[in-house]
């Protein structure tokens, strides 16, 4: 068969069609992020961690626990036409498309990133404050807890397709409300001004810089605002070494290591970690009568 110009017309409208659809809010938020004035330019004293060690030095169990693989794989994954359900004990549910997510007032913050197994990290994230979505969707009297689910697709996560997988899937994790509605806990969109990597866990995750990094839940595709403690994916694979808060503790031992060090990435030498992380100041508050032993 010939090929006419009226076909190749309509293949090329069809590669546009396609073109268009999975660059956009890509594009849209590099774009955004290179034109953005943030709002508070994070001016902290810390020095960035550097971006390829961020970009390569990753826990996601969902591709695979091995780093090196995870990164690779996590190169081909496509979080197009990605959405977010938002809803449970909530008077306004909804469902938010990766272009209403950058609506909300961006910012950069500059936080130290602390995994459990004491590696550390310093990073420029890109995002907004979890309290603006909250506000956004009104909660009920009810909602005590927000718990949050990554997306489960044996298609895309070699791990979530195993015969064994490694954890329970969807990954899920949860917070107290009032650390949801603490200033720092923001959704991260990007990271040293552009669009989050897949191996970061785009196109949005939670972080929560004064928690181990577990908390800081990659790829959300769900938000529900619950009456009881969600059990969150790390506490239900082993509940004697990880708790539901998570508090970065330099007293608290993990039970197959002490957390009173850290090294951060790139760096030969370890130093003390701080209690929350370096952010007493600002949290703990939260935990006034709370057994941090306990309560780990
Ligand atoms: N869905 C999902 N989220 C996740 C993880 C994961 O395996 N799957 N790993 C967690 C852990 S243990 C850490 S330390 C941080 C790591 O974030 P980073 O890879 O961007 O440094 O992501 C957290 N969020
Ligand atoms: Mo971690």
């Amino acid at each position: 068969m010939e090929i006419t110009p009226h076909d190749l017309y309509k293949k090329r409208r069809e590669f546009l069609k396609l073109g268009a659809g999975t660059l956009l809010s890509t594009t849209l938020l590099s774009t955004k992020l290179q034109a953005l004035n943030f709002l508070k330019d994070d001016k902290t004293s810390l020095k960035l961690s550097d971006e390829s060690l961020v970009n390569n030095h990753i826990n996601f169990y969902e591709f695979s626990t091995n780093k090196k693989r995870a990164v690779a794989l996590s190169n081909s994954f496509n979080t197009n036409g990605w959405m977010v359900d938002i809803g449970g004990e909530c008077e306004k549910p909804i469902r938010l498309s990766m272009d209403d997510f950058i609506k909300f007032p961006l910012e950069e913050r500059i936080y130290r990133f602390r995994c459990v197994e004491t590696w550390s990290m310093v990073v420029p994230w890109v995002g907004f404050e979890l309290r603006h979505l909250i506000d956004k969707v009104k909660p009920t009297s009810k909602a005590k807890f927000i718990k949050f689910t990554t997306l489960f697709d044996k298609s895309k996560f070699e791990d979530q397709a195993a015969f064994f997988p490694v954890l329970e899937y969807p990954y899920v994790e949860g917070l107290r409300m009032d650390e949801a509605l603490n200033p720092l806990s923001i959704l991260a969109v990007g990271l040293y001004k552009q669009p989050l990597k897949a191996s970061n866990g785009a196109p949005i995750r939670l972080v929560v810089p004064w928690k181990y990094g577990f908390k800081s839940i990659k790829s959300i595709v769900k938000i529900e605002f619950t009456q009881t403690q969600p059990k969150s994916t790390w506490e239900l694979y082993n509940p004697n070494e990880y708790g539901f808060y998570a508090n970065v503790n330099p007293q608290v031992s993990h039970p197959r290591w002490s957390q009173a060090y850290e090294r951060e990435l790139g760096s030969f030498f370890t130093k003390p970690t701080l209690l929350f992380n370096g952010y007493e100041k600002e949290v703990s508050h939260l935990y006034a009568n709370l057994d941090l032993r306990k309560n780990f």
